[in-house]
């Protein structure tokens, strides 16, 4: 018998209420400790105590979890999938305590404990299941659903090893494996029941009485199982899940007679292979990873969740047509894509449904996020690869392609080379199946991540699709959560703007922020609002907190241009070495991010970065007025530390590369002022917080690429700009050390991503923060109306963007309780 539906709840028996005393949490504790940590109080370790206090505050969201599920399940509501092989979701703890409201209550009781709240949180680990921006994103938007009632899911991969841990090894990155779970994951519910099966490799077989139908015999089984996380909803009673898979051997894959024969190795090597699908996130970026065991990860996160969405469709329904009424999958990126012809085969060879039928269905469920325009991100994969570890999602793909190419035709007779540049299979010196393309032809919806990129994706990449199929391509700017990136990063302004707004409502209403425009002209709020950052520097201490503290924090990538950040860097230190005795202002240059392990370049650029800061720091002249820090180990928890405590936000990347950036509105948020280009959601923070409020800088996207096709010739900026040579000339001279060659190479030899043409322009733009800086109370003005205006950025309103425009789906109010 499968599990009992969840019509009553709790099958009508009512949960004993969780209490609302600090005697009574303190109780809750105790048991915890008592009954599921199985230790005592006087013997209890730090981690015993936090795991307990963990379970009783995961515990106080299972309630709302278990009226959440029953409430979907009585208005069998359309849902939201959303299928992502990142997630970035930051501590749990913390959130948590927030989210159920039982901060004060935890405080209290973990001190009758002998502990404080802080102590414990620190052994909050957080599940680094994401390389970047991405990930985080995703993060973002299942908190936000939850927040607006929205039935959901988050679909992805439970990796054993997350992103890896960065530390700093004479100034270079080296990499360690993080282990995040080793010592256990208390936010974690293992759900073994809803266990699913996988196939991999093997042949397709005909079945008779079919010309389409295929019978798929697999040369691979491998289980998935899941276990969940809860994501509770802020200031509602809406608590979702993010359903995560592991990959583990089928009881068959152990071979007990090999073992017995003392090959131990052997006995388990096929339970290996499998584990081996969830073992550890690929560390790339923005960068495509043609790797085997990629796509295999890719297809497990698909065939594992599609088979989940369809038990659940079918707890409540039972026609297929109501499939696609009843069900929306976003796509984060290409990386699950695979899900669309997964689907077909669903439906054409398991469930027996028509190809037409089948076909329509499909293309109404699905929808598709791109998050890049750099060609080398957009994933393809060898069709060689493709037949051997996926035979029938090959014919499914060629089937849709022709019917596809067939549509294409009738719109554009005779234009082959139209067919050619839109097929899905690429003919190259190796056919490669693309992903985009399929991503595109399968889907309902194709949506960018801020104005320009949808527009440059509509214009350039996927240009041929847009003149096919205009209405499906569509903009939906990324936002980020105000619970973590304010709220819980930086109390103090929190505090600040609950006073000055009155009420605490912003927190779910993010556009109220604007009520602070009328604060900035108050000189006793524009003296709290400073001595806020003040405080949140002196936290962090990465260097004095009166001096300008400018951040770049992402992960390392040259179309991001840290490179171009230290030839400032370098350029205030020849300044000042110049002419000590002038009037400096002091900086502190943070630093933070990881390069991805193969990343040469971008590796060099680190250690360059490492070897200037250590160079200042030796120079007695200039290290009073200039520091560089680097922050080792970027991930969800520092930024928390760092965008709170952020004069100048660094957003430096070639006009027409970052899609979005959402590190930009984190900072903006919190009241940091962006120097940057007119690239991705840049533009909208500068449209909304006023230019007057922006450092803007450098080439637009026009700009860059006419450059580029004009013949870029790096050389004439290093000839014609003193400052620039003699930057560059240093880095190469090996003054800070041996990397500086290899990357000024880079530099004159061709630049990619002209840097050198950006650099005079950006040096005015510094100048022009300089000017701000040395007038505080215009400087803090600048801080409170960047603020004031960023509410468009709270990720609620991008659900609620996709919610109206892609997904068409209504809220569901869960109960109270009783
Ligand atoms: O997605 C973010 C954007 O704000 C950033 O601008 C964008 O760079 C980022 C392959 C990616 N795009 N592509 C990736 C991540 C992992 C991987 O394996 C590509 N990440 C982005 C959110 O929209």
């Amino acid at each position: 018998m499968g599990r009992m539906d969840l019509r009553q709840g709790s099958h009508g028996i009512g949960l004993r209420r969780l209490g609302t005393t600090a005697e009574e949490f303190q109780q809750d504790l105790l048991s915890s400790l008592y009954y599921r940590r199985g230790t005592t109080v006087e013997s209890a370790s730090p981690r015993d105590a936090y795991e307990a206090l963990s379970l009783s505050v995961r515990d106080r969201l299972a309630d709302r979890r278990a009226r959440t599920a029953a409430a979907h399940y009585a208005s069998n509501p359309r849902w939201v999938y959303y299928l992502s092989a990142e997630y970035l979701l930051g501590a749990q703890l913390e959130q948590n305590l927030l989210y159920s409201g039982t901060g004060e209550l935890a405080a209290q009781a973990v001190k009758a404990l002998g502990r404080s709240l802080e102590e414990l949180e620190d052994l909050d680990i957080e599940p680094g299941l994401g390389n970047g921006g991405l990930g985080r994103l995703a993060a973002c938007l299942v908190d936000s659903m939850a927040t607006r009632d929205i039935p959901a899911v988050g679909y992805g991969i439970r990796y054993d090893f997350g992103i890896f841990r960065q530390s700093l090894e004479n100034g270079a990155q080296a990499e360690r494996p993080d282990d995040w779970a080793f010592q256990g994951n208390p936010w974690e519910f293992p759900a073994p029941d809803d266990r699913q099966t996988v196939h991999f490799y093997g042949h397709t077989e005909p079945v008779a009485g079919s010309e389409i139908r295929k019978r798929w015999v697999p040369g691979e089984i491998v289980l998935g199982e899941p276990s969940h996380m809860l994501v509770p909803g802020f200031g509602t009673e809406t608590v979702n899940i993010v359903r995560l898979w592991r990959a583990r051997g089928s009881e068959a894959s152990f071979d007990l007679s090999r073992f017995s024969a003392g090959q131990y190795a052997e006995a388990v090597q096929e339970a290996v292979r499998a584990e081996n699908i969830s073992k550890v996130l690929y560390p790339d970026d923005s960068t495509e990873l043609g790797r085997e065991l990629r796509l295999k990860q890719q297809y497990f996160l698909c065939s594992c969740s599609l088979r989940d969405i369809i038990r659940r469709f079918r707890l409540r329904n039972e026609n297929w047509d109501d499939f696609a009424e009843k069900t929306v999958i976003q796509l984060n990126d290409t990386h699950p894509t695979i899900a669309i012809p997964e689907l077909m085969r669903l439906l054409v060879d398991e469930y027996e449904v028509e190809w037409d039928r089948a076909w329509a269905i499909t293309r109404k469920t699905f929808a598709y996020t791109c998050h890049t325009l750099l060609p080398e991100a957009l994933e393809t994969w060898p069709v060689h690869l493709f037949e051997r570890l996926l035979p029938r999602h090959l014919e499914i793909i060629y089937l849709i392609n022709m019917l596809f190419l067939r549509e294409v035709e009738q719109q554009f007779p005779g234009d082959t080379d139209r067919l050619r540049r839109m097929s899905i299979i690429g003919e190259g010196d190796e056919r490669r199946v693309r992903m985009a393309h399929l991503a595109v032809v399968g889907t309902e919806a194709v949506n960018g991540v801020a104005e320009l990129h949808s527009k440059l994706l509509r214009e350039t990449v996927l240009q041929d699709f847009a003149a096919l199929w205009p209405a499906k391509f569509q903009n939906v700017t990324n936002g980020v959560s105000p619970r973590r990136f304010i709220k819980l990063a930086n109390p103090r302004l929190s505090d600040l703007i609950t006073e000055g707004l009155g009420d605490d409502g912003w927190l779910n209403d993010l556009e109220r922020l604007a009520g602070l425009e009328e604060l900035a002209g108050d000189a006793s709020f524009a003296e709290r609002w400073r001595a806020v950052k003040r405080a949140n520097k002196v936290d962090l201490g990465a260097g004095d907190p009166d001096s300008l503290t400018d951040v770049m924090i992402k992960r390392f990538h040259e179309y991001k241009r840290q490179q171009l950040k230290l030839l400032h860097v370098v350029t205030m230190y020849h300044r000042i070495r110049a002419n000590p005795g002038g009037d400096w202002i002091p900086r502190t240059v943070l630093f933070a991010g990881k390069a991805a392990p193969a990343y040469h370049a971008a590796k060099n650029i680190i250690q360059l970065i490492n070897a200037v800061g250590a160079t200042i720091a030796a120079d007695p002249v200039v290290a009073p007025y200039l520091k560089v820090v680097f922050a080792e180990n970027y991930n969800v928890t520092l930024a928390e530390q760092i965008v709170p405590a952020a004069d100048l936000s660094e957003q430096i990347s070639l006009a027409g590369k970052e899609a979005s950036g959402t590190g930009n509105m984190k900072l903006a948020l919190n009241g940091a002022i962006t120097v940057g280009t007119l690239d991705g959601a840049n533009i909208e923070i500068r449209a909304r917080v006023g230019e007057e409020n922006f450092f803007l800088f450098g080439l637009d996207a026009f700009q860059a690429a006419e450059v580029q096709i004009a013949g870029y010739r790096p050389r004439e900026h290093y000839d014609r700009d003193a400052e620039l040579k003699a930057a560059v000339d240093a880095i190469a001279a090996g003054t800070f050390g041996g990397v500086g060659r290899e990357v000024a190479d880079s530099l004159l030899g061709w630049d990619e991503y002209l840097t050198l043409a950006d650099f005079r322009s950006y040096l005015d733009a510094q100048e022009e923060v300089e000017r701000a800086w040395r007038d505080p109370e215009r400087w803090t003005r600048m801080s409170i109306l960047n603020a004031a205006h960023s509410g468009f950025f709270s990720s609620d309103r991008t659900v609620a963007d996709y919610a109206a425009r892609i997904w068409r789906v209504a809220p569901v109010t869960v109960p109270r309780e009783p």
